[in-house]
């Protein structure tokens, strides 16, 4: 009956063993994987726009080599996903419509402008930096496509937070300007990588639930304070100030107290009024829209394959 399925399921999630596809799953859980794994999916691929910007103006061909594979990853790491969301039965063509349509979010760091080089080199340390903080708990997410999905992209990301922190530390042994260029991008974007986590825990209505089902394994506040803690040193290694004026060690925590981000910002970010918002939509819609012929082809070939088989 639906009550021994839902004993069996809580059991599996209380003996830390994963749900897989052809579990039974209350339909809650499926519905917030599918929204979780899905808006993880569309940051990525959305995610390739901001430091894809750089690629034809990078600084030296090493330096675009480092780039490009970095922006293919990331491409991966959607396709990755979107696979994961569809052993839920989720469509990816209808995931993309809702991308593009506006009902589906991704990542609110991906609405922010790349303005100079030092930004590729920030997004590595700081945006990738906070990614891993909060992917690496995902590993140990319930549901077992997506946890093993998070082990080779946390892998991933590793590489990319180093090639971020070398390409900052190789900048702030240049010149001044290099070095003023480096702390103007980091005075960007410290407050929108704050906000990656999501809401403070009172106003995040999903973690109560997802934490219960072991979907998520950290409120969002406890990441950002790792993050913060895990980011000050660093900083303190590259020689940058992260602009806070209310960062300080708390010797009583054994943590840095920091400021309240700007939630404000935040909430319209998410609503759509963030500084690229619109731009990053409109070229996922025509890079769709301009890629339909390859889908077509690819539906046509597979049929005459299945009429044709070969020999
Ligand atoms: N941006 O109740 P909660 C990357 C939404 S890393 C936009 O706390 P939840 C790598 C939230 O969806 C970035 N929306 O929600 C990379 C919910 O709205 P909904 C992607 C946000 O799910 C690096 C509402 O606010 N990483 O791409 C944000 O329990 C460099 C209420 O929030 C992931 O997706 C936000 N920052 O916790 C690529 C990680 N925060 O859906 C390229 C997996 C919250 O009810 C270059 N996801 N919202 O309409 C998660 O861990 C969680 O979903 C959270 C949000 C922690 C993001």
């Amino acid at each position: 009956s639906e009550t021994d399925l839902e004993h069996e399921f809580d059991a599996t999630i209380a003996r830390e063993q994963r749900i897989e596809p052809r579990d039974w799953m209350p339909e809650g859980y499926r519905a917030t994987l599918i929204r979780q794994i899905a808006q993880h999916a569309h940051s990525e691929i959305i995610g390739m726009q901001p430091e894809g910007n750089w690629l034809t103006r990078a600084p030296s061909l090493r330096r675009k080599a480092i780039l490009m594979a970095k922006v293919q990853d990331e491409a991966g790491h959607g396709l990755y996903l979107y696979s994961a969301a569809e052993t839920l039965g989720a469509d990816r063509a209808e995931l993309t419509r809702r991308l593009i349509a506006g009902t589906q979010k991704y990542s609110s760091i991906f609405n922010y402008p790349t303005l100079t080089y030092a930004d590729v080199g920030v997004i590595g340390w700081l945006v990738d930096g906070a990614a891993i903080c909060n992917q690496v708990p995902l590993c140990r997410s319930s549901f077992g496509p997506y946890a093993r999905a998070m082990i080779r992209i946390c892998k991933e990301e590793s590489f990319h937070q180093r090639q971020g922190y070398e390409l900052l530390m190789t900048m702030m042994r240049g010149t001044d300007e290099q070095r003023a260029m480096v702390q103007e991008s980091v005075d960007r974007w410290w407050w929108p990588s704050l906000m990656m986590f999501g809401p403070p825990d009172a106003d995040s209505p999903n973690t109560a639930r997802s934490m219960a089902w072991r979907v998520k394994r950290n409120t969002n506040d406890e990441l950002r304070q790792r993050f913060v803690d895990m980011t000050v040193p660093q900083a303190q290694a590259l020689g940058v100030t992260l602009p806070d004026p209310d960062l300080a060690w708390n010797a009583e925590r054994e943590a840095y107290d920091f400021g309240v981000p700007d939630w404000a910002e935040f909430g319209a970010v998410l609503k759509g009024n963030g500084p690229c918002n619109v731009e990053r939509i409109t070229n996922r819609r025509t890079a769709h829209e301009e890629g339909a012929w390859v889908r077509e082809a690819a539906v046509a070939f597979a049929a005459r394959e299945r009429k044709e088989p070969t020999q």
